[in-house]
């Protein structure tokens, strides 16, 4: 007979069921858990697989957007997009010491993001293949972004609670500035309006992906959903998703590339089905660009090595005189 995981039920050998009812009814009541609070070492676990891996999303992110800056079409462009891309890099620091106060140590996380044991969001091992990118990734990337980030900005772990909250209004910003520019090219000329569809036709699917799995291949929702660190499904999330991006899209004049889409009798616009096999080859690194993101990470790190050292130099010589 094969007894349930920690995973599946929540509960790890040495925690008691007074424990876990008590944390349980400090959730129920809204209570946000702190960093010194008792609490399951499922909880602890999930949480930081989960803010580890938006922490890696954060700045392997910067890499597709990063590659445009020297291309920017116009000092203006170029700006917003450096702001755009500084901002990823500050995403990935709230991230790393929210996770710092579960007890993950920055060098583990990075190491697992090195080594290929993290993950990071399935949408940044896709290519950008022009300037249009950059806006379609703002306005559907960063749209999605915010419909599940503005949720995750309710969880019961009030470190990753609060970095949400300043997360999302910077999201806001990069999300408006992608709607501007995508609206602005849409109707512009001939060829401007092509490259508008075009990325919109490569980046449609890869956004409906990334917001997870359905419900039903979600294996980590049922804990995450009872200890109100996800407030809602995969599927719901998607739905706000498509229900608030599709008719602006149209409205911009362009074609979603799905040809089954159409709006349910409650108003819901309901998609064709997405390609999960592409999803999960892209999430194990067998389809898109896995190797060549990890190798820029990797080649980054080894160049900060001297910001490391330098750093470690610094504080051992502050606390020798500190001793003096
Ligand atoms: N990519 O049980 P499920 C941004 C994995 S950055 C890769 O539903 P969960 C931006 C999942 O980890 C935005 N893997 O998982 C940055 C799990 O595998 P493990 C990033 C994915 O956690 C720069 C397995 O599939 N946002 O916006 O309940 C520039 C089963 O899935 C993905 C966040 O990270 C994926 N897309 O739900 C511009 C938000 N989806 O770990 C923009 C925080 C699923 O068990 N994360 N997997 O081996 C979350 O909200 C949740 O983790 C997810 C997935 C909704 C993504």
């Amino acid at each position: 007979m094969t007894h349930p995981t920690p995973a599946q039920t929540g509960i790890t050998p040495g925690e008691t069921a007074e424990q876990h009812a008590h944390f349980e009814a400090r959730i129920a009541r809204g209570e946000k858990i702190e960093a010194g609070d008792w609490m399951p070492a499922e909880y602890r676990r999930q949480l930081i697989r989960m803010i580890s891996q938006h922490a890696h999303s954060e700045v392997v992110g910067m890499l597709p957007e990063g590659e445009w800056i020297t291309r920017a079409p116009s000092l203006k462009r170029k700006t917003i997009l450096m702001a755009k891309v500084q901002d990823e890099a500050g995403h990935g620091q709230y991230l790393y010491h929210a996770a710092e106060t579960l007890g993950a140590t920055r060098e583990d996380m990075l190491q697992a993001l090195l080594s290929g044991k993290a993950k990071y969001s399935s949408i940044f091992n896709y290519p950008t293949h022009t300037w249009a990118d950059v806006g379609m990734i703002g306005w559907l990337v960063d749209g999605a972004a915010i419909k599940n980030q503005t949720m995750l900005a309710g969880c019961s772990y009030g470190p990753y609670s609060r970095a949400m909250v300043r997360i999302c209004s910077e999201e806001t910003f990069h999300h408006k500035q992608g709607k501007e520019m995508i609206v602005a090219y849409a109707q512009g000329t001939p060829e401007q309006r092509a490259m508008a569809q075009d990325a919109l036709n490569r980046w449609w699917w890869p956004a409906m992906m990334m917001l997870g799995p359905h419900d039903a291949d979600s294996p980590n929702s049922g804990v995450l959903t009872k200890w109100g660190i996800k407030l809602k499904s995969n599927d719901e999330v998607r739905q706000e998703f498509i229900n608030e991006h599709v008719p602006e899209l149209m409205e911009a004049g362009l074609t979603i590339p799905d040809p089954d889409l159409h709006q349910d009798e409650h108003g819901n616009w309901r998609h064709g089905p997405i390609h999960w096999d592409e999803f999960w080859a892209v999430i194990r690194g067998e389809q898109g660009l896995n190797k060549e993101r990890l190798g820029a990470r990797q080649a980054a790190h080894d160049d900060g090595a001297w910001v490391r050292d330098a750093l470690q130099a610094y504080t051992d010589r502050q606390r020798a005189v500190a001793a003096d």
